[in-house]
């Protein structure tokens, strides 16, 4: 690695476990030349990474680097499109499996880099496919599509989505249609606003800020039973008894609508939603 401040290796060693729940880790896919390195540059906030036109790959290896946003660390992996770069299969498993150690316990996003002015293609797909059965479970869980070069489109990407291709369809249902359109050339507002939309599906995704919340819930939800059956059985009294009911119907309705909210922010990570239930 041969640019201040960037590592190519894990840097785990001086990390407690706490801080490292606090890490925000961004992993950047994709084609060669579709725009990673200035994705990842656009979330750091400054340029990190080389970037460039040539015909040959500019990424080489994947390369590391951080930046404080929020008070999160946000850790930011740029690969290179294995695929591209003269690598037998044992190779490719091992650069692969060096985006995984780096990512550990697990990306909290996985952004594909997707041009969005040029067509989509098969081979691009079978681009996708093959880093995601080198990766293996739980790359797809945790998929955005970036949508690279978006000042090149000439129509909103709502309505080019309409009548995209079956791979790209494809890659979109394994992205639950969540997706963030980067423009290299914006303004700076513009690209703030970007990358706050990245930070907010990466915490969004995050299961530590739902299983809390579910474990919770249910177990409200519980007492709530247990007490309404307590009150229903031991009590010969009718306020009583109504009391339970109401109380045992409130709690049911509270479990049920807090369950779905989460399972909803799960599925469709709306940002208010999200930032309603970080704990
Ligand atoms: N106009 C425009 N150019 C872009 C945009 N994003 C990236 N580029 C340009 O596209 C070229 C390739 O971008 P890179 O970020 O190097 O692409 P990469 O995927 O990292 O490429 P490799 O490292 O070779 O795999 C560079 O010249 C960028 O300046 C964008 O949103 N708009
Ligand atoms: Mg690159």
């Amino acid at each position: 690695m041969s640019r201040a401040g960037l590592t190519s290796s894990p840097q785990h060693n001086y990390e407690t476990l706490a801080e490292e729940s606090k890490v925000i880790r961004i992993l950047v896919i994709g084609k060669t030349g579709n725009g990673k390195s200035s994705v990842c540059n656009t979330i750091l906030g400054e340029d990190k990474f080389a970037t460039g036109r040539s015909m040959a790959s500019t990424t080489k290896e994947v390369q590391v680097a951080e930046t404080e946003k929020d008070g999160d660390r946000i850790k930011v992996i740029d690969t290179p499109d294995v695929t591209n770069c003269e690598m037998d299969e044992q190779q490719m498993q091992a650069e692969v499996s060096r985006w995984r150690s780096l990512t550990s316990p697990c990306p909290d996003i996985v952004l594909l880099a997707i041009r969005c002015d040029v067509r989509y293609t098969k081979e691009e797909y079978d681009i996708y496919s093959q880093i995601k059965s080198l990766w293996g479970d739980g790359l797809r869980e945790r998929l955005v599509v970036a949508f690279t070069f978006g000042d090149r489109q000439d129509q909103p990407i709502e309505n080019e989505l309409k009548t995209v291709c079956p791979e790209l369809k494809r890659v979109l249902k394994d992205a639950r249609q969540r997706y963030v359109v980067f423009n290299q050339t914006d303004t700076p507002e513009g690209r703030a606003k970007t990358v706050k939309k990245v930070l907010e599906l990466a915490r969004g995704s995050r299961p530590g800020h739902i299983l809390p919340l579910l474990v919770i819930t249910l177990v409200l939800v519980g007492l709530v039973c247990i007490l309404l059956v307590v009150l229903y059985s031991l009590c010969g009294c009718k306020p009583v008894k109504l009391a339970a009911i109401i109380i045992g119907i409130v709690g049911m309705v509270y479990g049920v609508v807090v369950f779905a909210l989460v399972l909803a922010v799960y599925w469709i990570p709306y940002p208010f939603i999200t930032k309603l239930i970080r704990l």
